[in-house]
């Protein structure tokens, strides 16, 4: 930092608004404070120079009116009061070690850790937790996709994802990318697909939504009932022969249950359940069975309604079953330098011979299911509220705003204000944050040095260290220094314990690597700290001020180690640990983000499970897929005869990483879509008001007439409600909260995920 800043400079950065993370250029003006051009970094190794339309208004998220400027400690009244930061962190680190005294570390949970654009801060958390005791977590993933991880783990061994770039066929569910993106350059893939003539584009959503447009097969089914519209699919395929048999029986176990199930599927029946003609389904089987290049994609419009988990189950047969799987185009597993929506599974101790797992982990008061450390967020209120001795107390919340973004807001605040102890990490002044006892400001992402670990692409995967370009604001502090500093406060360490690994450090990555294999064999307690440590003694050796990078040096000789043929196939050179040190050299060098791996394809000795091998059989889930003939969804009543999709993706929302309303422009991304005949029946006009009512809430709406959408179904924005300060300087909402209308008990039996996309709900003229 503190270079000079010319307004012709261009900073290699990322757009932080959705989880594609684009490589962009910024430009700043001269007072370096504010954003005033961004484009699409062409040097990104994959984004290439894409954006969508977000990109151009990150200013509004650096530079919103409400940034936390200074620590923050809540008064009696409810206000807060300014703190210096080392009042701050012994006060933090006091009120946590109290609550351990009295009741034990594990009565402390952590919340979030990383939201669209940063998680590096949160990697540095687990030294604090380590040091507090704590084992509970949970973020925004445990409400979307830990059905998909249970799943994928059981089959797959790890995490699945497509080369949309090359398949012949892309099958995208519940999902709009269009708005949405979330894969890389999602506009360009999706229009490329669509206009392709040997291309096939098919698209499962009720509504006719920016990205079904472009369908050369849309599958418009009726609102929760995907479950059924995929069992014909593959049900039609297996009995039809346009299954690939040969390749199932080779490269799968357990197959029997379900092929059988898939065989005796009443494909017509369910068909006509889920809406959809049979013509439709024939022609995407046809297409389906015509290649061994499919692409899917799954996301919200499953993973947030009724049968999430069986649905991604089924989705990942929509590749098996033609075969389509770890080869060119086909789908692939997914690896990377760290993977956030993979981890430590379920804790099974056994999975039995029909499939069921046993033993798994759960929750210390409702015995919910958790996976890779993460509890349900529809759990988190009674793990709360509950009379029970083990109750959670405290919590830390770290980059995130569950008091907006999880089911229930009313529950969830009733669950903060029972807690001893709330701590609160952010950039901005949230709804989760008025809650806090404490809050401690962050510098942005473009204060800071940032990255995610989301990229999964495939054979060529890529990592992105961005670099700050901004002065941090005064009085915050980037999260990996937080940490540190509590972990001080807390006295993990004695004063030199660590000098010698600072000492070696000095003289460089190979001196650091054999000190640190020696340290790590003297002192157990540094492999359990190891992110402060990496923190406090690789860091400050580290070149421009990258010391929060110092983590990933860790992660890069884990990668060296586990995958070196792919590391070197990118490129990188070495054995061992000079491999490793020249991969993280090379991310310490690359602004706009580089390839760290290439992957042989088809090689299927790098299949997770141990007989290399795709496990079908999960009997928990051919229970479900027997249960479907009884064709059951949550009742529709003529109290609540609407279905509403609350919380979807436009043009202008990215969850509540960007609070400012003006963002949006002329835009009104705030309204209530309904479709013109039931809104003709309830009596209400285009941009006319009416109150949107379910049995957790009611909220004015404004309402915009969509024909797009299916009659019964209306839709409501994402991320929408937030308290910011208006021209005056009062805080005033733009938008309805979705989550004041939803209920935590509408969700999934697995692991708990919300329907959001199923919450009955009715409307009525004003
Ligand atoms: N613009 C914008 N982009 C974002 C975000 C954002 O807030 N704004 N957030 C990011 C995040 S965190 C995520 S997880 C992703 C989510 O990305 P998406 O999943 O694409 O987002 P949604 O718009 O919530 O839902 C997608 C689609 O589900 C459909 N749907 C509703 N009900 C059903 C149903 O019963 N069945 C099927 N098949 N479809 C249904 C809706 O019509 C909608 O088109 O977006 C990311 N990108
Ligand atoms: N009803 C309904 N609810 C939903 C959804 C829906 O479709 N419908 N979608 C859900 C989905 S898929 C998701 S992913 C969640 C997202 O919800 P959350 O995970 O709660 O997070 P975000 O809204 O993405 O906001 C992230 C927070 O991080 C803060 N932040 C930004 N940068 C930094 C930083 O550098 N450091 C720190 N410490 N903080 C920072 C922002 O100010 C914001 O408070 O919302 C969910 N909620
Ligand atoms: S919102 Fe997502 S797709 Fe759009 S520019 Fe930003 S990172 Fe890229
Ligand atoms: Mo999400």
């Amino acid at each position: 930092m503190g270079r000079p800043m010319t307004d012709t400079q261009f900073h290699p950065t990322a757009c932080n608004l959705c989880y594609a993370n684009c490589g962009v250029l910024v430009q700043l003006d001269d007072t370096g404070t504010q954003i005033v051009k961004v484009r699409g970094d062409k040097a990104h190794p994959i984004s290439k120079g894409y954006t969508c339309n977000k990109a151009a208004r990150i200013n509004y998220y650096q530079n919103g009116k409400d940034r936390l400027t200074a620590p923050l400690r809540r008064r009696k009244d409810g206000s807060f009061e300014e703190i210096d930061w080392d009042t701050a962190i012994a006060e933090v680190a006091g009120g946590f070690s109290k609550i351990k005294r009295e009741f034990g570390g594990d009565k402390i949970m952590y919340y979030g850790g990383g939201g669209q654009g940063n998680h590096l801060g949160g990697a540095y958390s687990g030294s604090v937790r380590q040091a507090l005791g704590m084992k509970y977590q949970s973020n925004a993933l445990a409400q979307e996709k830990t059905g998909k991880a249970w799943t994928a783990q059981r089959v797959l061994g790890g995490g699945w994802h497509g080369d949309f770039e090359n398949c012949d066929v892309a099958v995208i569910v519940g999902k709009n990318p269009w708005q949405s993106n979330g894969m890389q350059r999602a506009r360009v893939v999706m229009r490329d697909i669509s206009k392709a003539s040997d291309r096939t584009l098919i698209v499962m959503d009720p509504r006719l939504s920016e990205t079904a447009e472009l369908a050369d097969i849309h599958l418009p089914v009726k609102p929760g009932t995907d479950v059924w519209c995929i069992m014909a699919l593959l049900g039609y395929m297996v009995q039809n022969g346009l299954a690939n048999i040969d390749w199932i029986h080779a490269n799968t176990t357990g197959y029997e249950r379900i092929l059988n199930q898939l065989k005796e599927a009443d494909v017509e029946a369910y068909a006509a359940f889920s809406g959809i003609n049979m013509t439709l389904i024939i022609q995407a089987a046809e297409a389906l069975a015509s290649t061994d290049k499919i692409g899917v994609y799954e996301d919200l419009g499953i993973e947030m309604a009724p049968y999430s988990t069986l649905c991604t189950y089924l989705n990942m047969l929509i590749f098996l079953i033609p075969g389509s799987f770890g080869n060119e185009g086909g789908m692939h597993l997914t690896t990377g330098l760290a993977n956030v929506t993979e981890g430590s599974g379920t804790g099974a101790s056994a999975i039995d011979e029909e499939g069921y797992e046993k033993g798994y982990k759960t929750t210390p008061v409702t015995g919910a299911r958790i996976i890779n450390g993460l509890m349900p967020c529809n759990s988190i209120p009674e793990e709360i509220l509950a009379d029970h001795p083990d109750r959670f107390r405290a919590m830390l919340v770290e980059s995130a705003n569950p008091a907006h973004s999880l089911a229930d807001s009313q529950k969830f605040r009733e669950a903060f204000e029972a807690l001893d102890f709330l701590v609160v990490i952010d950039v901005a002044m949230t709804e989760t944050a008025m809650l806090a006892d404490y809050i401690l400001p962050a510098s942005s992402q473009y204060e800071k040095y940032e990255a995610t670990f989301f990229p999964h692409e495939f054979p060529e995967n890529f990592f992105h260290l961005r670099k700050p370009m901004i002065e941090p604001k005064p009085g915050t502090l980037a999260e990996p220094e937080m940490h540190a500093r509590l972990v001080e406060e807390l006295g993990v360490f004695e004063d030199g314990e660590l000098t010698t690994l600072s000492d070696a450090a000095s003289y460089g990555l190979d001196t650091f690597s054999v000190a640190m294999q020696e340290a790590m064999l003297s002192n157990p307690k540094i492999a359990h700290y190891l992110p402060y440590v990496l923190y406090r003694t690789l860091g400050p050796s580290l070149p421009d001020g990258a010391a929060a990078a110092a983590g990933l040096w860790g992660l890069c000789s884990r990668l060296a180690v586990s995958n070196p043929e792919a590391v070197r196939a990118a490129g990188h050179e070495g054995e061992g640990m000079s491999l490793g040190n020249n991969l993280f050299q090379s991310i310490l060098n690359s602004p706009s983000g580089l390839i760290i791996l290439k992957l042989a394809v088809g090689d299927a000795s790098q299949w997770r499970h141990a007989n290399r091998k795709i496990n079908l059989l999960m009997g928990e889930m051919s229970d479900e897929i027997d249960y479907l003939k009884q064709f059951k969804l949550p009742e529709r009543t003529d109290e609540f005869p609407l279905v509403l999709s609350a919380g979807e993706r436009r043009l202008y929302t990215a969850n509540t990483v960007v609070r400012d309303p003006d963002w949006m422009k002329s835009n009104n991304p705030a309204s209530l879509f309904v479709h013109p005949s039931d809104a003709a029946k309830l009596g209400i006009e285009e941009a006319g008001r009416a109150n949107l009512v379910t049995k957790r809430g009611k909220a004015q709406v404004l309402v915009e007439l969509d024909d797009r959408l299916q009659e019964g179904s209306i839709a409501l924005p994402n991320g929408l409600g937030l308290v910011y300060p208006n021209a005056k300087g009062e805080n005033e909402q733009f938008g309805v909260a979705p989550n004041e209308l939803t209920d935590l008990d509408d969700r999934d039996p697995w692991f708990g995920t919300p329907w959001h996309k199923f919450v009955r709900a009715r409307l009525e003229a004003i």
